[in-house]
């Protein structure tokens, strides 16, 4: 992408209304734009990133067995009123009529909704387990939206959703997706801590918050320091390993840690004091295991090996999008912005012609573009004629892993300038030799 026609309004000011460094840098950098209160737009630089995000998420729901489709945001009330979840879910919930005066709502969760696509076509056991999937928009009205996408009304989810035949099944079905959130996390460079959890509006009794540490976290977590070393579940993880993906949970939930709300002061205690961690942190993802909670009043049942009837099991599985963008920044930043982890990038390299016009310059900056864009790269090229401070400082605010510096002195000697974004380790190549080095 040339910058030159890009959309990409970078803000000069820092802008007030940011709390936080992740909303202000989103703000700055132009990702994001708020359109009405805790209701937002991702401008391109923020959806690149958001796409990003995505893509790992469904890769990594896809190779735990989850197959992915798409509800509706609109539901009718009616499914809510068969769940006894229409009165229950209170202010939070945005309802609307329709031209009929019919009551519809917009919907802050799918457990009805899949649950009524699950009771309309799986009779039989045979066709469990089934785990099912969107990455869809939210609506909950907040009472106290803030910090940009973090806290949003409306908000992306993934929302996975599995039924089984039994409880048994259904914690194997609980532990995939258990170690499928923990290599999700893991590759956007972020160390989630799974922690015991309150489970609220949704239900059940087994339930884990994935929360990363982070001082501007909106909850308070307790936990043992032991979780830093715990090895992420590996690539050729077997997700049909009942046993083996036990063996993960076990070892992932063997030493304490719980948000404020499940805190055991006594537990925490008897941790020996250098190894107690007490923090803040974010929650970016949020499982579930509610059994019959809504397969029971709205009817989900399958036929099983002994002929009878049993209502499935469930679980929900929530991870938050648009919240992770700004998580992964909090973790990850600069007192010049944004450092992003290669992973989400919103562009591979950023090259910065520091003489846009300069017939050196240009013909060096077109090649290296063509080249990097002929090798699969997705390089952001500033052919503008802004000042070459102006360029490093928009290159830095913005994060791109790596920076190449093509200006007329190093030229003359056919030598550009790589800059890594994180170290701010700097080295001189020739032209070939930059190349190589990016497209290896
Ligand atoms: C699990 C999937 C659920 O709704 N039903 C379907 C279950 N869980 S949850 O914990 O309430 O939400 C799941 C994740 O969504 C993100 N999230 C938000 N992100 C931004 N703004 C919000 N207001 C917001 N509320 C929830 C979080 O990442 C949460 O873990």
């Amino acid at each position: 992408m040339r910058l030159s026609r890009f959309f990409m309004p970078i803000l000069k000011e820092n802008p007030k209304e940011a709390e936080i460094v992740s909303h202000r840098l989103m703000l700055r950098t132009g990702m994001v734009r708020q359109q009405s209160q805790g209701i937002y737009s991702w401008l391109p630089l923020g959806k690149k990133v958001l796409d990003k995000v995505n893509a790992i998420i469904r890769e990594e729901q896809n190779r735990s067995g989850a197959i992915e489709l798409l509800m509706p945001t609109l539901q009718s009330a009616e499914l809510w009123q068969e769940s006894g979840r229409y009165d229950d879910y209170g202010k939070e919930m945005l309802r609307i009529k329709d031209r009929q005066e019919r009551p519809m709502l917009y919907g802050p969760t799918n457990e009805e909704m899949i649950t009524d696509i699950f009771r309309s076509y799986i009779k039989s056991y045979k066709n469990l387990p089934l785990n099912l999937y969107h990455i869809q928009l939210k609506f909950r009205d907040e009472i106290r939206p803030r910090f940009g996408t973090m806290r949003s009304r409306e908000f992306l989810m993934k929302d996975a959703y599995s039924f089984d035949l039994n409880k048994e099944a259904a914690i194997h079905a609980y532990n995939r997706m258990f170690a499928a959130y923990l290599r999700t996390f893991s590759r956007m460079g972020l160390r989630a801590i799974p922690m015991r959890a309150d489970t609220g509006p949704i239900g059940g009794n087994h339930s884990h918050e994935f929360i990363i540490l982070a001082e501007t976290g909106e909850s308070e977590v307790f936990s043992h320091r032991d979780f830093v070393n715990f090895d992420i579940p590996a690539e050729d993880t077997d997700f049909d390993d009942v046993a083996g993906l036990q063996a993960i949970f076990d070892k992932w939930t063997s030493v304490y840690a719980a948000t404020s709300e499940m805190h055991d002061e006594a537990a925490f205690n008897a941790i020996p004091e250098g190894e107690r961690l007490s923090a803040r942190g974010i929650e970016v993802g949020h499982i579930f295991y509610f059994g019959t909670k809504y397969s029971e009043p709205m009817g989900a049942k399958v036929q099983g090996p002994d002929g009878k009837e049993h209502l499935v099991h469930m679980g929900s599985y929530g991870i938050g999008p648009t919240r992770l963008v700004p998580a992964i920044i909090e973790a990850s930043h600069d007192e010049n912005g944004i450092i992003w982890p290669a992973a989400v990038a919103p562009f591979d390299v950023v090259l910065i012609n520091m003489k846009a016009g300069d017939a050196v310059c240009d013909a060096a900056c077109e090649r290296l573009y063509t080249a990097l864009r002929n090798a699969g790269k997705d390089p952001l090229y500033d052919d503008t004629d802004d000042r070459a401070g102006t360029k490093f400082a928009t290159a830095d605010l913005i994060g791109v892993p790596v920076q190449v510096i093509a200006g007329p002195r190093g030229l003359a000697n056919g030598e550009v300038e790589l800059k890594d974004r994180k170290t701010g380790a700097r080295e001189t190549l020739t032209v070939e030799a930059a190349l190589n080095k990016l497209v290896g």
